[in-house]
C-alpha cells in the first residue's frame, strides 16, 4: 500500500510521479474539486461523510486492477493499489490514479438528455427519467413494429461488468445483432490461436526467458500482468527481441529492437519456423506426441528463408537465423507473445497462426515460461428465459467472412450492409459504453450510418462524440459509483474481481441495471421477467456453489483458488480443436477454402509521395476515454504526428508546425512531431483524440483523429478491421 496517503501531493507531484508508463503515484485531494462543484449549484452535498477504505476494480481500461478507494468525508481522496490483486503487481498506473477525476468531472454526464437540435448540433434538452426510459421504450417498439426485432442493433464493449446487462436486454428485445469491440481490437488474434490450440493461451511472461514481440508495446499499451512481467522476469536471464516500425518504449527496454516493415511480421515468422525445421532445433518428441500437420509445414517452410525475409522485412537474414537458433535454445521457456489488438493488416488471422505454429514447435505448450491456456473460476450464470420472436432473421452481415462471431459480429462489414441497404432495414441504435465516431475505422462511414438511424440511445459517462450524435443520452453512474455483477478474470492466475460503490452516485445518474430494469419494465411483463432482481440478489447467485468468493472479496477484494501457476493440464484433455490436437496444418482452414497454412502476401507498398498510417496507444490514455481527463490532459493535451526526422527536412516542415494529414477517407490537421523514432516510410498518431463533441471541453479542438483517418479494409476470416493498411499525405496547414 502506497505511503502518500495524506501526505498533500500536488498536481504536478503526480505528473513528475507519472511520467514514467508506469506509474504508482497518488492524486492529490478532490475535496476542493468537489466543494467548487457543490458552490456552483452542480452537485449536492455528498451523502455520507464517514471515512472509509473500500474494495474495488479499477474502470480505466480492461484490465481491472483491484483498487483500494480512500473515501474520506464522503469524497474518494485517492486511489491505492489492492496489494491482494496478484494480476496487477501492486500497480495503478496513470490512469488508474485518474479515476477520482472521472467522478468529479464537471464534463461528466449528470442527466438525461434528449436531443433538441438537429443531430449533432449540441443542442439538448434536461429530461427526467422517466420521459427518456419513455421516449427509448416507445421507439424499440416502434422499431420493432416496423422492421422487426433485427432493426435495433446493439452496440458495446466490454470493460464494464455491467455489459453483461445491455446484452441480457438485446437477447430478450430479441435483435440477433449485437456489435461488440472485437471486431475492432482482438477478433484475428482469438481466431489465428483459436484455429491452432482451440484456445487464446496467454504467454507465461514472467516465467519465459526468451519473448519475441510484434508491436505489442507492453511498456504503453498496459495490460497487467504482462507489462510488468516483462520489465522484470523472474531470474535475469530475459531476453525481449521487440519488432515495431516505431521506438517505443518498450523498444527502449527491450535488448534487441528491429524497425520492422509494417506488415510483414509474418515474414519474419516463417523465416524463424524455416530455421527451426530445417537445423532441426524444434521439439520432437512434442511435435509427434501433440501435433497434426508437422508433415505437410515441412515442404510448405522450405520457400521461407531468412534470405528471402530480409528482403520482406528488412530485418539482417543473418539477426534471423541467430534469434531463431537463440529462441529454441530458450524452448520451452520462450514465447512469441501474440499481443492483443490483432487489427493491423488484412492477413492478421493467418500472421498469428504462423505465430501459434513457430511457439507450437518449440514445444512450449502449456509449461512454465510457456504459452498456458487460461484459467478461469466458475461462477454461477444468472439463468433467464429470453421470449421467443418467430419473424427475427440471422445477423444482417452473416456470411460475409469464413468465421464471424455470433455475439461480436463484424462491425465494418455490418456498417457496411447497413449504408447499401443490404440484408434487411436497421434503424435503431443502442449504445452502451462503446464510442463508434472515435472507434470504428472511416468516420465519415460510421456518420453517414447514424444518419441513417430512426432512433439513437447511447448511454456514458460523459459526452462521447457517439453521445453528441444520438437522440436520447442516459447517463450511467461511473465505477467509482456503481455495484457491480462478479467479474472472472482468465488467466494463468484466473481472479474474481467485483466492483463496490466507494461514493453515492452524483447527480442522476444510475448504475447499468437499473436503467436496464426500467427499459425492460416499459417493454413489457415478459422482458422484465427476466430482470426481475437485485444487484445483491444476481452477486449472491452468482456464488451459491462457492460462499467463500464472497467473504474473500469483502475482507481482501479479490478471489484466488490458487495463487501459483499450475501447468500441464491440458495435457490430460482433449484440445478443442477437430483433431483434438494442436493442429499447424489446419484441416478446418482447408475445408472452407482457406490457407490451411499460413501463406505469405506482402503489404501493398507505399506510393510515392504517400506514408503508411500507423496508430496505437499511449500510456496516459485509453482509446478516446481519458483524453478529457483534466490530470492526464495536463500530461499530454493532444496527440501528434510522428514523422521521421529526414522526412520532415525533405519536406521542409518544422518540428511543431501544424500539417494536414490526407487519406482517402478523410483529413485531420495535427502539430508535427519530427523524430528518429519512426521508419521513414510510416507515419503515426496516438489514438483518441480529435473529438466531435464539444462537451469534452479540455480536449476539444485539440489532436486529430485517426478513426477519421482509416480506411475500412477487412480481414477476411475474422471480420476484424485492418487498420494499418491507409496512406496519407502530410500538407502544411
Ligand atoms: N495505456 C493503454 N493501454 C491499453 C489500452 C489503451 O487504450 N491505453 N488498450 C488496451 C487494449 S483494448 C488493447 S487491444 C491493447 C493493445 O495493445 P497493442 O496491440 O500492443 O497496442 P497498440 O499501441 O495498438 O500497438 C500498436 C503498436 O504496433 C506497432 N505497429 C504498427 N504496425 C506494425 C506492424 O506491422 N508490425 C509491428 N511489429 N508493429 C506494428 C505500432 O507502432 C504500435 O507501437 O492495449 C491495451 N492496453
Ligand atoms: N482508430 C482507432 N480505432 C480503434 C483503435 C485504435 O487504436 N485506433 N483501437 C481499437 C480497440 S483495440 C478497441 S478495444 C476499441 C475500443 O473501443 P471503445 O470501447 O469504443 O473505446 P473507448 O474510446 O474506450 O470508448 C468507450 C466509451 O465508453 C464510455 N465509458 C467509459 N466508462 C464507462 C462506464 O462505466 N459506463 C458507460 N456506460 N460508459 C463508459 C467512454 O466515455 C467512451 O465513450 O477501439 C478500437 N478502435
Ligand atoms: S492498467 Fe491502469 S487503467 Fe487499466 S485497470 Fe490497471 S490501473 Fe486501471
Ligand atoms: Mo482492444
Amino acid at each position: 500500500m502506497s505511503r502518500l496517503f495524506n501526505k498533500e501531493i500536488t498536481r504536478r507531484g503526480f505528473l513528475g510521479a507519472s511520467s514514467c508508463a508506469l506509474a504508482t503515484a497518488a492524486v492529490g485531494s478532490q475535496v476542493t474539486v468537489l466543494k467548487a462543484l457543490a458552490t456552483s449549484g452542480q452537485v449536492s452535498a455528498p451523502g455520507s461523510l464517514q471515512s472509509r477504505d473500500v474494495f474495488t476494480s479499477c474502470g480505466m481500461c480492461v484490465n481491472k486492477c483491484g483498487v483500494i478507494a480512500r473515501v474520506r468525508e464522503g469524497v474518494i481522496q485517492k486511489l491505492d493499489p489492492n496489494p491482494n490483486f496478484i494480476k496487477s503487481r501492486g500497480m495503478l498506473c496513470a490512469r488508474g490514479n485518474a479515476g477520482p477525476k472521472v467522478v468529479y468531472d464537471p464534463d461528466r454526464l449528470k442527466y438525461p438528455l434528449i436531443r433538441a437540435g438537429k443531430r449533432g448540433e449540441g443542442k439538448w434538452r434536461r429530461a427526467s427519467w422517466e420521459e427518456a426510459l419513455d421516449l427509448v421504450a416507445k421507439n424499440l417498439n416502434e422499431l420493432a413494429e416496423k422492421y422487426t426485432r433485427a432493426g435495433t442493433v446493439f452496440v458495446s464493449t466490454e470493460g464494464t461488468f455491467s455489459e453483461h446487462f445491455f446484452l441480457q436486454l438485446a437477447e430478450c428485445y430479441g435483435s440477433p445483432n449485437t456489435l461488440r469491440h472485437p471486431s475492432l481490437c482482438l477478433a484475428s488474434n482469438l481466431q489465428g490461436f483459436g484455429a491452432t490450440f482451440g484456445t487464446s493461451p496467454t504467454p507465461d511472461v514472467l516465467n519465459a526467458d526468451f519473448i519475441l514481440m510484434s508491436g505489442a508495446n507492453r511498456s504503453e499499451a498496459l495490460m497487467t500482468p504482462d507489462s510488468i512481467d516483462m520489465l522484470k522476469g523472474d531470474g535475469g536471464r530475459r531476453k525481449l527481441v521487440y519488432l515495431d516500425p516505431r521506438f517505443t518504449r518498450t523498444a527502449a527496454k527491450a535488448d534487441e529492437w528491429y524497425p520492422i516493415k509494417a506488415g510483414t511480421d509474418m515474414a519474419f515468422i516463417l523465416a524463424m519456423i524455416h530455421v527451426i525445421v530445417t537445423e532441426e532445433l524444434y521439439d520432437k518428441a512434442f511435435v509427434e506426441k501433440m501435433t497434426v500437420g508437422f508433415e505437410q509445414l515441412v515442404p510448405h517452410i522450405e520457400q521461407y528463408s531468412p534470405e528471402w525475409a530480409e528482403a520482406e522485412c528488412e530485418i539482417p537474414a543473418g539477426d534471423i537465423r541467430r534469434i531463431a537458433r537463440e529462441f529454441a535454445a530458450a524452448a520451452p521457456r520462450a514465447v512469441y507473445y501474440q499481443g492483443r489488438r490483432s487489427s493491423f493488416f488484412d492477413n492478421d488471422t493467418q500472421m498469428r497462426r504462423a505465430m501459434a505454429i513457430l511457439n507450437t514447435i518449440i514445444g512450449n505448450w502449456d509449461v512454465k515460461g510457456g504459452m498456458v491456456p487460461n484459467g478461469k473460476i466458475k461462477l454461477s450464470k444468472h439463468d433467464y428465459l429470453a421470449p421467443w420472436y418467430d419473424d427475427v432473421p440471422d445477423r444482417l452481415e452473416k456470411g460475409t467472412v469464413s468465421y464471424l462471431s455470433e455475439k461480436d459480429g463484424s462491425w465494418p462489414n455490418f456498417r457496411e450492409m447497413v449504408l447499401q441497404g443490404e440484408g434487411y432495414p436497421v434503424k435503431g441504435m443502442m449504445i452502451y459504453k462503446q464510442n463508434v465516431l472515435g472507434s470504428v475505422p472511416n468516420r465519415a462511414k460510421s456518420l453517414k450510418m447514424m444518419a441513417q438511424m430512426d432512433f439513437i440511445c447511447t448511454i456514458d459517462i460523459t459526452m462521447s462524440d457517439t453521445a453528441w450524435y444520438s437522440d436520447v443520452v442516459l447517463p450511467e453512474a461511473t465505477y467509482l459509483e456503481r455495484q457491480d455483477p462478479l467479474e472472472s478474470l482468465s488467466g494463468i492466475l484466473p481472479v474474481v474481481a467485483w466492483r463496490q460503490p466507494c461514493v453515492e452516485a452524483l447527480f442522476e445518474s444510475k448504475p447499468n441495471l437499473w436503467i436496464m430494469q426500467q427499459i425492460a419494465r416499459r417493454l413489457g411483463d415478459e422482458i422484465f421477467e427476466s430482470f426481475d432482481f437485485t444487484i445483491d440478489e444476481h452477486i449472491h447467485h452468482q456464488v451459491k456453489k462457492n460462499p467463500k468468493i464472497l467473504e474473500d472479496l469483502k475482507s481482501k477484494g479479490v478471489y484466488y483458488e490458487h495463487t501459483e501457476p499450475r501447468y500441464g493440464a491440458s495435457y490430460k484433455k482433449r484440445l478443442k480443436t477437430r483433431s483434438g490436437k494442436i493442429e499447424i496444418y489446419s484441416e478446418k482452414y482447408a475445408s472452407k477454402g482457406l490457407d490451411p497454412l499460413p501463406v505469405y502476401k506482402a503489404p501493398e507498398a507505399v506510393p510515392a509521395g504517400k506514408y503508411r498510417l500507423i496508430v496505437g496507444r499511449h500510456a496516459y490514455f485509453t482509446h478516446g476515454t481519458t483524453a478529457n481527463n483534466a490530470y492526464l490532459h495536463d500530461i499530454m493535451p493532444e496527440n501528434t504526428l510522428w514523422l521521421n526526422a529526414a522526412e520532415a527536412k525533405r519536406l521542409g516542415l518544422r518540428d511543431g508546425s501544424r500539417v494536414r494529414v490526407r487519406s482517402a477517407v478523410g483529413e485531420e490537421a495535427l502539430r508535427l512531431e519530427v523524430t528518429e523514432k519512426i521508419r521513414p516510410d510510416c507515419v503515426y498518431m496516438a489514438h483518441g483524440f480529435g473529438v466531435l463533441s464539444k462537451a469534452q471541453s479540455n480536449i476539444y479542438g485539440k489532436g486529430g483523429s485517426d478513426a477519421a483517418l482509416i480506411d475500412d479494409k477487412v480481414c477476411p476470416i475474422s471480420g476484424n478491421v485492418a487498420m494499418h493498411q491507409t496512406f496519407v499525405e502530410i500538407l502544411p496547414a
